[in-house]
């Protein structure tokens, strides 16, 4: 049965009554009528939303979730959690990176998330030696999408200096090492995988790991319309670091050196004057923001209030995966306003002044966008990625539309979402991953593998 009715769906123009949506084998939605009358045979549900988009993603950090939470001698911040990575990033394997990608994809899925973009720069093996298949350990990602079902834009990685002016990379980042050739090589690689549910992009890791030149020509080389992503002003050394190579900040640099237009998404983007402000929100590129990830390092707070005001796009991402949520990545983005601002309700527009609603259709808008796949809607000819809210949960009880995502995104910790639609199939049933147990014990022998190497 490629059919649904809900009683309540989030489309496009707001909230409808009464929507029969229906999928085809590809899973493409074909039909979305609001009003319509309940055919017989197709099951019925209450709230159903578009699924949210996971903009950026290290899928490998999820195995250090919680296990960098211990205080060393100096104080700690960015750079030492790095370091803590690039240890753990040194000896994973590509079954391992597989295993450990599954467990994430579907534990996205069942809080809510339906695509997901993977920044992926593990491309070599331990000792910096390129697998047989230049695409290894990206195939090994898209693997484990098409096991769970999670839709993917997958950007490989170009890593190819430790900090600006082209410094050599540290030992500990000899997986990582990349030219632009490398990656349009595994672009090529990919390209059979694409379709409906995987895009193929590309990402510069950052100013700091590609020249400005080496950004310009793989944005010039990769083909028309595929999204590029990059990491930039997160930590503010990285801000000062830039002014003394460029006399620029990096935001500026990037928008003064290249054509930045709605194909970029500029992850992080944490410390922007005003003029970046505006002129990030003029380019059409999407900021992503990983919330739970920026507070979990110390980054800092974006400028959301100045950003929404200029009419600036954005996403979420959940980054290193301390949350795997879209509700908690969602929350703490407001939160962090009202903390920094002193006030309540911070991220509206006068034409969508209820929060819940106005963030997650922002951060549909923006996070389709920066996956170069047709999603974030729930439309014909867009993806078939919903979500299915408990209507039996207290926390919904005698919700009216208006309030639904209020309730969704700002009342406690039960996970709302029951089930998830994603490409057309049903991924997660009654709160559970329809593959939920062969995934888990995959990633158990794979933590059990690393916890002895590194003992
Ligand atoms: C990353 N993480 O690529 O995983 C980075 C750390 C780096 C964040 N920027 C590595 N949050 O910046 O070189
Ligand atoms: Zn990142």
């Amino acid at each position: 049965m490629r059919a649904l009715f809900a009683r309540h769906a989030l489309l496009p123009d707001g909230w409808q009554r009464d929507v029969l949506l229906e999928w085809d084998a590809h899973g493409d939605l074909t039909r979305v009528q609001a009003q319509a009358a309940p055919p017989l045979a197709v099951p019925r549900t209450d709230y159903v939303l578009p699924g949210m988009v996971n903009l950026h993603s290290h899928a490998f950090q999820r195995a250090l979730g919680g296990l960098t939470e211990r205080a060393g001698d100096g104080p700690d911040s960015f750079w030492t959690w790095r370091d803590l990575m690039y240890r753990f990033a040194a000896r994973i394997t590509p079954e391992q990176i597989e295993a450990i990608a599954a467990q994430l994809f579907a534990e996205c899925l069942r809080h809510g998330y339906t695509s997901l973009c993977e920044f992926h720069y593990l491309q070599r093996g331990p000792n910096g030696e390129t697998y047989a298949r230049p695409a290894e350990t990206a195939e090994r990602v898209a693997a484990a999408g098409h096991a769970t079902g999670m839709g993917l834009t997958l950007l490989p990685v170009l890593y190819s200096h430790a900090g600006f002016g082209e410094q050599p990379l540290r030992p500990e980042q000899r997986r990582f090492r990349t030219g632009v050739d490398d990656i349009l090589a595994i672009v090529e690689a990919l390209s059979p995988l694409r379709g409906g549910q995987l895009e193929v992009g590309a990402a510069p890791h950052s100013l700091r790991a590609a020249t400005i030149d080496q950004v310009r020509e793989l944005a010039a080389s990769l083909p028309a319309g595929r999204p590029l992503h990059i990491h930039i002003a997160e930590q503010q050394a990285e801000v000062e670091q830039s002014i003394k190579f460029s006399s620029r900040r990096p935001v500026e640099y990037l928008m003064e050196q290249l054509s930045v237009d709605e194909r970029w998404c500029l992850v992080h983007a944490t410390h922007l004057n005003d003029e970046e402000v505006q002129a990030l929100a003029r380019s059409g590129a999407v900021a992503g923001l990983c919330p739970t990830t920026e507070a979990n390092l110390g980054d800092g707070l974006f400028p959301l209030q100045s950003f929404i005001a200029a009419g600036g796009r954005f996403g979420v991402g959940s980054d290193s995966h301390v949350s795997q949520s879209p509700v908690e990545e969602l929350r703490w983005l407001e939160y962090g306003q009202r903390l920094l601002h002193q006030r309540r309700n911070v991220a509206f527009t006068p034409a969508q002044r209820d929060v819940g609603q106005y963030l997650w259709q922002a951060a549909l808008r923006g996070g389709a966008q920066a996956t170069g796949r047709k999603v974030g809607l729930l439309a014909e000819g867009m993806r078939a990625d919903l979500l299915v809210l408990d209507g039996s949960h207290p926390n919904l009880d005698g919700a009216q539309d208006a309030d639904v995502l209020g309730r969704f995104l700002f009342c406690g910790n039960d996970n709302l979402v029951r089930d998830v639609l994603c490409g057309g199939r049903w991924v997660v049933q009654g709160g559970r991953h329809v593959a939920q147990d062969a995934i888990t014990q995959r990633y158990r022998q794979a933590m059990t593998q690393l916890r002895e190497v590194s003992q």
